[in-house]
């Protein structure tokens, strides 16, 4: 397996994120990538590389130019309000919820951040678009990898993807990785493509994306939304909408879910997956499913992740694997590349 190291990832380093109504240290931080890639060399998995420069061209096929402009120029911004914000993070603060418009590019901006997000849990910092673009280019070279012929390749990036939208961070995302891979192999010539996403925490963002598209099935595996964030999304009747009205699929599971249920729920994604006809697949690789995690409410043991991985290759199709959450920062590289071995030993 190659993996894909965005060398740049700590240059996205929060502080805090707002939690009940205090700032607390961020959950989201750059050991989680260190202990992945020192597992990896440890069990010497395969070749790591640094990532191509995809060019904004490759951004811009999932996210729009105005909330790519934001991002690029919001730490500026942010610190020409005050230089003593050089030393902070910067928050959102305020939001255009139903009645208020989306569509009005205010000046302001406190309002362009809350315009381009959605929690307050996801600190903007100096470095965080040059470590957000260089995590996409991994992504996009782990899929021109795969697509060349690669039976698997792992983007070892963050910050993570998958609750980033078209036009909006949250979640402790800004670009959406595995999105932005999907969307590189389409280009490439695959036809058809699957995204399956096994973070604690429903991929809301590329859910959102691919929503209304036939030709990227996207799969979830989640806590229930009903109690788990994102909250707003992730429920079991979302289907696709228009041309994509049945390429979509949640499968809530209730907080305490142990892996016997999430494993029978795995099995329930990977038989529609192989029927949905899709010649390459992504998975976002959020490992917050951890029993040992302290944000999410499963219960899986490092042991059960190889057991994942190899699931994951009895499906046949040459995958993509892009790293999302998981903040058990100890476990987080054992489990992270438990999976991936899993996957290797019984790939074809
Ligand atoms: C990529 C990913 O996994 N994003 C998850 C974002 C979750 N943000 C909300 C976190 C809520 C923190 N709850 C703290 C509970 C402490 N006991
Ligand atoms: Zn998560």
């Amino acid at each position: 397996m190659i993996t894909v190291y965005n060398q740049r990832h700590a240059l996205h380093q929060g502080k805090v994120e707002m939690f009940r109504g205090q700032l607390v240290p961020c959950f989201e931080v750059p050991a989680r990538a260190d202990y992945v890639l020192q597992e990896l060399q440890r069990r010497q998995l395969g070749e790591i590389r640094a990532p191509l420069d995809c060019g904004r061209a490759a951004l811009q096929r999932i996210h729009s130019a105005r909330y790519l402009d934001f991002l690029a120029s919001a730490w500026d911004e942010w610190v020409a309000l005050d230089p003593a914000n050089a030393g902070r993070d910067a928050l959102p603060s305020v939001w255009p919820v139903r009645s208020l418009r989306c569509d009005v590019l205010p000046a302001n901006f406190a309002a362009r951040m809350g315009l381009f997000s959605y929690d307050a849990g996801t600190p903007l910092t100096s470095g965080t678009w040059a470590a957000a673009y260089d995590g996409a280019c991994c992504a996009v070279t782990a899929a021109h990898l795969v697509h060349a012929g690669a039976r698997s390749a792992f983007a070892l990036t963050r910050p993570p993807g998958h609750h980033a939208g078209s036009d909006f961070f949250g979640g402790y995302c800004f670009l959406n990785n595995a999105a932005i891979a999907a969307q590189a192999l389409r280009d490439a010539g695959a036809a058809r493509v699957a995204v399956l996403d096994i973070d604690y925490h429903h991929g809301n963002g590329t859910q959102s994306i691919f929503y209304e598209r036939a030709d990227v099935f996207f799969a979830s595996l989640h806590g229930d939304p009903h109690t788990e964030y994102p909250f707003y999304l992730g429920y079991a009747d979302e289907l696709g909408a228009g041309p994509g009205l049945g390429y979509n699929l949640n499968l809530p599971l209730p907080r305490g879910s142990d892996f016997a249920r999430w494993r029978a729920a795995l099995a329930q994604a990977l038989q529609r997956i192989a029927h949905s006809g899709a010649q390459a697949l992504v998975v976002s690789l959020g490992v917050d499913t951890f029993e040992g995690d302290p944000i999410s409410g499963f219960t899986l043991r490092s042991a059960d992740y190889l057991q994942v991985g190899a699931d994951l290759a009895a499906a046949g199709l040459p995958t993509v694997f892009v790293f999302e959450g998981g903040y058990a920062v100890d476990a987080v590289g054992v489990n992270a590349v438990n999976v991936l071995d899993g996957f290797a030993q019984h790939a074809a």
